[in-house]
């Protein structure tokens, strides 16, 4: 198992999302510019996150063999019944790398008609694709992310699959590219270091915030705030030739608190284990809707 390797995985996740969501350049020059940082680098991304589809084959238990196979370690599982969702944190090896939230569609609680499109697109997908991945070979990976494991979708089984399930619609056609990073913001200068502050800077810079729950998710032990924007709309092509605007990915923002325990530490002798770990089934539950037509259609 080879960091370096880690280091490229993530650098093969990066440069696509970068292009496909103008907002992380967006803050992250102006973060630069208002001199909270003094360049990219000083950003800790807290997680990223991933959306897969519970069909034989796909889903978790395949997408996490790549990240366990790089020492990720998997946490806590979450439930989410209105979205029909299952989803699970992993630790990562070591601490300077982001945690990961993986969801997956519950493909069995589907109507009949959602469930005969999933299955139609996914069918051909006979073994688990990550097992025929040279896992060692961070180039290969990279590569996996963005390829199509299954045929493009037409706008009409899009629209349907809308219909019933954001996260189905989002899925089947994004795939696995990068639904979003997250900026800790508890590491930020004073002036920035809550998702309230940062808020506030980032609508200052012209940047939508998503509203579902309010703008400040919070976590019942009042530990762990989010905040999140609303996803870029992309222009996408539909197997039928066809084109439409859909959701792409976004950009999240986390302040962890440090538990109470620890409240009387020296600011300089605080890492992350004195934080709030792990995520919050009710802030998550909301930020998922960054892609969902509520949050992406508000002001068109
Ligand atoms: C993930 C939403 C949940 C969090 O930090 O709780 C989440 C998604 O939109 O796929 O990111
Ligand atoms: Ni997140």
């Amino acid at each position: 198992m080879s960091t370096a390797a880690l280091d490229m995985i993530f650098d093969a996740l990066f440069t696509p999302y970068k292009t496909r969501v103008p907002d992380v350049e967006k803050v992250t020059k102006a973060m630069v510019s208002h001199a909270i940082i003094k360049d990219e680098s000083e950003i800790v991304n807290d997680h990223i996150a991933f959306r897969t589809l519970g069909v034989p084959n796909l889903g978790v238990t395949s997408f996490e063999k790549i990240f366990l196979h790089y020492g990720y370690t998997k946490k806590d599982y979450y439930y989410f019944e209105g979205k029909k969702l299952d989803a699970y944190w992993y630790a990562p090896p070591q601490p300077h790398y982001p945690r990961i939230f993986m969801s997956e569609l519950r493909v069995q609680d589907l109507s009949d008609k959602a469930q005969e499109i999933i299955r139609r697109y996914t069918k051909d997908i006979v073994s688990d694709p990550v097992d025929a991945l040279d896992l060692d070979d961070p180039e290969a990976v990279g590569e996996f992310f963005h390829k199509s494991l299954w045929e493009l979708p037409t706008a009409a089984d899009y629209n349907a699959l809308a219909q019933e399930s954001e996260y189905a619609a989002w899925v089947i056609y994004n795939r696995y590219y990068l639904n979003h990073y997250t900026i800790s913001v508890h590491e930020l200068p004073d002036d920035y270091n809550t998702v309230a502050k940062f808020n506030t800077f980032l609508e200052s810079i012209g940047i939508a915030l998503n509203t579902s729950g309010g703008k400040i998710k919070t976590s019942a032990d009042g530990l762990l705030k989010q905040s999140s924007t609303i996803a870029k709309m992309m222009e996408a092509e539909f197997a039928d030739g066809s084109t439409m605007e859909i959701a792409g990915s976004y950009v999240e923002f986390a302040e962890r608190l440090v538990f109470p325990e620890y409240k009387d530490l020296p600011k300089e002798a605080i890492t992350r284990q004195h934080r709030r770990d792990g995520f919050e089934s009710a802030n998550a539950d909301k930020i998922f809707e960054s892609t969902y037509n509520e949050q992406t259609l508000k002001g068109k």
